[in-house]
């Protein structure tokens, strides 16, 4: 049987809605960021962004991207990033001309892009995740498509993996699935709101990764002796933040969290060849968080694909990280103002 391609899973969530004009010349959506607590990291589909294994985030509130998508006046898709224009020939452009064809009603329908990321670009975080989110939400608005959540979310997996989990506020979890075109492969929002819990992003380095998560999870799972045992590291840890949720045990929530991303990062280091995100200050920051750790302070920290550590704590303990980490940028998930309800699209003036 011929693979399934991203434009079939779209057909599919569309029906008959496939291939119709937008309803709208301009629409304008905003999604959160994500880290996660529990990873994701390998696929079982490439080309749909299907994971082998569940995962489980916390969207970062008022941290996140705007997009206003509206009918391009020229023939061609045009892009503008934080207010500046993004050259047609760049990745980034290729990238979201790429996923716009999965949409366009005719090869002659074009769009303007405009971006703007709240996420810190110097923090480190991943915008990918918030902009095909957003992308999805102001979509969904432009054409007047009127899709569920679930299906906003499987639309923003198509982008990125990590992007489906964007759609939520809160704690989400990704349901791995198991079907071969990932309709039952989409986030769910976990019950639970922690006003008091922090997020500490310390920046280690700006520059380009060497190499991308996407690339790094694929080489991980094709050629690390450990990836084996990750599933199962997955399963354990995710009912350990499940429960450390519902009982806002944080130093259950902090240690399987901890554990979990540098079970991630052990997974790379037995590929091949070896995948290590780390720079000897990322493994400083780690001793010095054990350190006051072992002083009594209820610290702990995730990393993602690449060098920079995020921090998890309380509230009450904001002053003491901050006199440890002056450089931290600090996100409060669930304390940050709102953009106004999820997906719904700010009225635009164009
Ligand atoms: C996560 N990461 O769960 C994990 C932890 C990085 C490390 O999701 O190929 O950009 O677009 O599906 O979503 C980053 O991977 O990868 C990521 P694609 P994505 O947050």
């Amino acid at each position: 049987m011929a693979s399934i391609k991203k434009r079939d899973v779209v057909r599919l969530i569309l029906g008959e809605r496939f291939g119709r004009m937008p309803v709208k010349f301009c629409s304008t959506a905003y999604a959160p960021a994500n880290i996660a607590l529990c990873k994701y990291w390998g696929k079982r589909n490439e080309e749909l962004n299907l994971p082998i294994t569940a995962s489980l985030s916390v969207s970062l509130g008022a941290l996140g991207t705007t997009t206003k998508v509206c009918l391009s006046t020229v023939a061609r898709d045009e892009v503008i990033l934080n207010d500046q224009p993004v050259p047609v020939r760049s990745k980034f452009t290729k990238a979201l001309s790429t996923y716009l064809n999965l949409f366009r009603p005719s090869p002659t329908v074009f769009f303007r892009i405009e971006t703007r990321n709240t996420v810190p670009t110097a923090a480190g975080m991943a915008s990918s995740a918030s902009g095909f989110a957003a992308l999805v939400f102001a979509l969904d608005d432009l054409f007047g498509w009127g899709l569920s959540k679930r299906h906003q979310s499987i639309l923003a997996r198509l982008g990125s993996g990590s992007a489906c989990r964007s759609v939520y506020e809160g704690f989400v979890e990704w349901e791995a699935g198991a079907d071969e075109d990932g309709m039952d492969s989409y986030a769910v929002p976990v019950p639970g709101v922690w006003p008091e819990l922090r997020i500490g992003v310390l920046t280690i380095s700006e520059d380009q990764k060497p190499i991308s998560s996407r690339e790094a999870m694929k080489r991980t799972r094709r050629t690390s002796s450990f990836y084996e045992a990750w599933p199962v590291k997955v399963a354990h840890d995710l009912e350990l933040i499940k429960s450390a949720i519902d009982a806002r045990d944080f130093e259950l929530l902090g240690r399987t969290a901890e554990s979990n991303a540098l079970a991630m990062h052990a997974t790379g280091l037995a590929a091949w060849p070896p995948v290590l995100f780390w720079y000897p200050q990322s493994v400083a920051v780690m001793h010095d968080i054990w350190a006051l750790r072992d002083a009594g302070l209820p610290l702990y920290f995730t990393m993602d694909a690449g060098p920079n550590v995020k921090l998890l704590f309380a509230a009450d303990n904001e002053k003491d990280v901050l006199a440890a980490f002056p450089a931290v940028t600090l996100v409060a998930p669930f304390a940050e103002k709102r953009f106004g309800p999820l997906g719904a699209a700010a009225p635009t003036g164009c």
